[in-house]
């Protein structure tokens, strides 16, 4: 009974040197960090899906409908830990800086979101969106500057085409490649692969660390003239899908065209994820959109004929000149 007494007792005395050991200074380390973490400057940013931003301006109830919220532009220094304050104004979005070792997380309308980051280098981050949250969704993308101080340096990098999704409809008149252009703006394809697609932007750890460039659509789908393109387009216009035409004489490689054009309009249909160079790193935050959900097929269609109608090379000056030449064809 008595030496069970001792037995008890070192082991207390032993438990208690660890204590004193090991859990204080751990504690002493962590209350260290936590002082420096609560006196972090706080940067709190609100998504607000109408106006496709993340704000660092308040908004309240009675300011929601406001139309001219600043999209934030947050800097932040090297080695000092910020925190950031995550809510939205109206659906849910999610938050998303790979480059800043961000990972996606979801911000619920009413529920604040907080998370320290820490810099390890200047530089300029992009944050994102990506859970796509409404006719403005991929305008949601903005930067984070990091700076040796924390003072701003750059001028605000550009961001996603403003206000892309008010852009005017064409009348139908106008025709399926004009209907395809505006659709390319107005549904936002232009925010990841740039004007005309011949620009995509950045895709931290996908492929080609970019979203692919799709001006080049013609030449891949073996239609290498411009009267090649245009007949094909007149030829889409009239039989959508392709479905009920097995040859055409005045398009060149017919039948490997058709299997391009229809590989293509299947992929943009079904969308597709990036996948990963690095597999150890994040997941790359643009994916190519499921667009069957939202858009006919006939809508699809128009959108590839103006990729495939605008010309060999998409630079825009050389489509002024090539353009109108082809018009009467
Ligand atoms: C959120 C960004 C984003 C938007 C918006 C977007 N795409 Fe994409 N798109 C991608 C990414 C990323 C890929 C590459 C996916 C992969 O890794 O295969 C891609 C691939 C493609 C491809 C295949 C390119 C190739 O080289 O294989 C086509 C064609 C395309 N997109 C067309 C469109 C069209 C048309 C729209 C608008 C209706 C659109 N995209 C909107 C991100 C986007
Ligand atoms: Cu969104």
């Amino acid at each position: 009974m008595k030496r069970i007494f001792i037995e008890a007792l070192s082991l207390g005395m032993i438990g208690t040197a660890l204590v004193a050991a090991v859990v204080v200074p751990l504690r002493v380390e962590a209350s260290r960090r936590a002082s420096r973490e609560s006196a972090a400057p706080v940067i709190e940013l609100t998504g607000v899906m109408a106006q496709g931003v993340w704000t660092d301006e308040r908004v309240t109830g009675g300011n929601v409908w406001r139309r001219d919220f600043r999209s934030a532009h947050p800097v932040l220094a090297v080695g000092k830990p910020t925190r950031l304050r995550l809510a939205s104004a109206d659906v849910v979005h999610t938050f998303s800086a790979p480059e800043l070792g961000i990972d996606p997380v979801e911000i619920y309308p009413g529920k604040i979101v907080e998370l320290l980051v820490t810099p390890k280098a200047p530089g300029v981050f992009q944050y994102y969106c990506t859970t796509v949250c409404g006719k403005a969704h991929f305008a949601m993308r903005g930067f984070f500057e990091v700076t040796e101080d924390g003072l701003l340096k750059q001028a605000r990098p550009p961001g996603p085409d403003a206000e892309y999704w008010l852009a005017p409809e064409p009348p139908a008149a106008a025709g399926i490649a004009a209907r395809g252009e505006w659709l390319f703006r107005q549904q936002g394809c232009v925010t990841c692969h740039g004007e005309r697609g011949s620009d995509g932007v950045r895709n931290p750890n996908s492929m080609n660390a970019k979203v692919p460039i799709i001006s080049d659509l013609a030449r891949r789908t073996f239609l290498f003239t411009s009267a090649d393109a245009e007949a094909f387009a007149r030829l889409v216009a009239d039989h959508p899908g392709l479905t009920d035409v097995a040859e055409a004489p005045q398009v060149p490689l017919f039948p490997v065209v058709k299997r391009q054009y229809l590989a293509t309009l299947s992929l943009v249909r079904g969308g597709r994820r990036s996948s990963r160079l690095d597999p150890a790193g994040p997941r790359p935050p643009l994916d190519m959109p499921v667009w069957g959900a939202r858009l006919t097929d006939r809508d699809l269609e128009a959108i590839l004929t103006y990729l495939l109608t605008q010309g060999p090379s998409a630079a825009p000056s050389n489509r002024r000149a090539t353009g109108p030449i082809h018009k009467g064809d």
